[in-house]
């Protein structure tokens, strides 16, 4: 791939992350329960990545654009630091004319403006520059939003024409959030930074931090000492370099910069413009300074650090958009997990457990039903059958509580076997993805899905159980209808062996267990339990001395439609699930995911970006 194509693809990768991180409002707000603030575990970090994600994106298309083009123009001398310390009347110094306007209260700038002889060389030589941002008159500047920003034209006597300044807002006030990208898209275009600082600000570390971030990237800075009054700037600028800065890059573990501080004579009672006066050399000695250090870099170094700068940062740009990804896929695995517990606990409990055999007990039931209706304790079991059908509310009532007290109930007692498999199948069910919801919001760290999705989880459970008690009731008549045809398809095949007919006419049934097993008796052979099939219809063949042919035939279609209706009710338990609930579950995820603003960026792009960064390292040292 050409570079220009190489780096094109890198620019667009880098836009499409920028733009959805920006309209998640990731890189707006990152105040306490924002979404960068509980995906970032904290301020600082959701401040960090703030920082690493302007940076990276801008580094690359104003910095590393230099390995593709050929920079040409002026160069660009940005001022840059925090509220108040007085940049835009540093910027009125260098150009020893009132061009930038300033004021007493801080955050009074608010975009980045530019100040050139050359206003049409400004950018002609990268077509990436200040992309996210418009041009606007510098009349309209302050009505503008933060995406404007203005280019003045200036002639002045003291500084080079090919010299352009920029005045820049604060990268630290209150707010300043809002104005960040036209501070970082500013200084990532400078040829030099005028790093303005002052007694009040030397020291704060937010501030400091930029310095290690700018040098890293490659930026040269110049330090200009402002607002300080000349006893203590000896002692300000020795502090800065010897305590400040080496304290810092012990906390960051990263090399502090070494950063040439030229200090401005202080405003006492005055006009402005006496600073840059004739007795004021110290304007012209900054201005001096600034001019050779805005001379053009080699471009191949420039680009490769900031290459370099980009790239280590990548991994924590991308890091929401993979967190997404990894709840997408931990969400579809939890919903999985909960649905076959579901399965496995219907299963268990009524399917396969040794003291359930309750659709047998059914069938068995109905096959005597159809044989004799009149056999003595039939009608009472077929009532007890019937009795419970209906799964109370309450036992299904979702909300924590009740997941939470996981005693049994007397109600749940009373329910039929299969109505009881299917609570406790729903319970397993909430249970699972109660438990994953806990876990992922106990973590500092989490992403603000698992928070949204707590607080919608509240208000659909209940829907979930009233739609999960209709079809649970609805399957349980269909069972019932299947058992029946199961029974008289038996009783057909059984028409074959008028011995066993006779004698299953003489049974009697008896119930336990509240009337909900069934007790099967045959006089002259006593209690045979409750499988009635298995001791009474497929024994007795299996000992008859009659066609041993005719006798398997029978036995194995009583074994065949038995294990149809275990085979069906398992299928069904298992569509009941998917359909009542994951279909549901994977809904309510993307409720989610919609109302906390989803990134949608795909696998692809998150593997791609890092590899093409990569791939134009490479491709740069070999130029180099
Ligand atoms: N006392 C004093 N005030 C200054 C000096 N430099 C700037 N200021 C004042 O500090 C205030 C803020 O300056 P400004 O350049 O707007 O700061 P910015 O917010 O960093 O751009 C203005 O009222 C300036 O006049 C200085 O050397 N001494
Ligand atoms: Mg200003």
């Amino acid at each position: 791939m050409a570079l220009e194509t190489l780096f094109a693809a890198i620019v667009a990768d880098l836009t499409l992350v920028r733009d959805a991180y920006e309209a998640a409002g990731l890189l707006r707000d990152s105040g306490h329960g924002s979404a960068a603030w509980t995906l970032f575990g904290g301020a600082d970090g959701a401040e960090r990545f703030r920082r690493d994600t302007l940076l990276a994106d801008a580094l690359v298309r104003n910095r590393v654009a230099r390995l593709v083009f050929r920079r040409q123009g002026p160069s660009n001398i940005v001022v840059f630091g925090g509220n108040n310390v007085g940049k835009s009347t540093v910027v009125n110094v260098l150009a020893a004319a009132t061009v930038a306007g300033t004021s007493p209260e801080g955050g009074h700038t608010r975009h980045a403006h530019a100040f050139t002889a050359d206003p049409g060389a400004l950018f002609a030589w990268n077509p990436y520059a200040f992309n996210r941002f418009r041009q606007v008159p510098s009349s309209q500047l302050a009505q503008s939003g933060f995406d404007g920003f203005a280019v003045s034209t200036i002639t002045s006597d003291t500084l080079p024409p090919d010299i352009t300044l920029w005045d820049s807002p604060d990268c630290d006030s209150v707010g300043s959030g809002r104005y960040l990208a036209a501070v970082v898209e500013t200084a990532t275009a400078a040829d030099l930074i005028v790093y303005v600082t002052s007694v009040e600000k030397y020291a704060v570390n937010d501030l400091v931090e930029w310095l290690f971030d700018l040098t890293e990237a490659g930026i040269p800075i110049l330090g200009c000492l402002n607002k300080t009054p000349r006893k203590d700037r000896a002692l300000v600028m020795r502090r800065h370099e010897e305590d400040i800065l080496p304290a810092v890059s012990r906390r960051l573990n990263r090399p502090a910069p070494s950063i040439r501080m030229v200090a401005l004579r202080t405003m006492t009672e005055g006009e402005e413009a006496d600073l840059w006066g004739a007795d004021h050399p110290e304007a012209a000695e900054l201005r001096d300074a600034a001019v050779a250090g805005a001379a053009p870099q080699d471009d191949a170094v420039a680009g490769r650090a900031a290459l370099q700068a980009a790239s280590e940062r990548i991994d924590r740009v991308l890091e929401p958009a993979r967190a997404e990804l990894a709840v997408r896929a931990a969400w579809t695995e939890t919903v999985g997990g909960a649905v076959a517990a579901f399965v496995a606990t219907y299963e268990s409990e009524y399917l396969t457990g040794d003291s359930v055999i309750d659709p047998f007990t059914k069938l068995n039931v109905q096959l005597l039903d159809l044989l004799n209706p009149e056999i003595p304790g039939l009608s009472e079991v077929m009532r007890g059958l019937r009795k419970i059908r209906r799964l109370p509310a309450d036992l299904l009532k979702a909300g924590w509580r009740f997941i939470s007290e996981r005693t049994e109930t007397v109600r749940e007692a009373d329910l039929a076997p299969e109505l009881r498999a299917y609570a406790h199948a729903h319970r397993a069910l909430l249970r699972a993805i109660h438990d994953r919801i806990d876990a992922e919001r106990g973590a500092p760290r989490h992403h603000p899905f698992w928070d949204r999705l707590a607080v919608v989880w509240q208000q659909r459970a209940a829907d979930l159980a009233e739609d999960f008690r209709r079809a649970t009731e609805r399957h349980m008549e269909q069972t019932d209808a299947e058992i029946r045809s199961a029974a008289r398809d038996i009783l057909k095949a059984l028409e074959q062996r008028p011995g066993v007919l006779r004698l299953l006419r003489t049974v009697r049934l008896s119930t336990e267990m509240g009337g909900l097993l069934v007790g099967f008796a045959i006089p002259g052979h006593g209690h045979i339990g409750h499988d009635l099939l298995d001791r009474v219809v497929i024994a007795p063949l299996m000992m008859s001395a009659t066609g041993a042919a005719a006798d398997f035939a029978v036995e194995g279609y009583v074994a065949q439609r038995r294990s149809q209706i275990v085979e069906k009710l398992r299928a069904e338990a298992r569509t009941i699930a998917t359909g009542l609930y994951a279909a549901p579950l994977h809904a309510i995820g993307e409720e989610v995911f919609t109302a906390i603003g989803t990134l949608g960026l795909p696998q692809a792009l998150l593997d791609r970006l890092p590899a093409n960064l990569d791939r134009l390292r490479h491709a740069a040292d070999r130029l180099a």
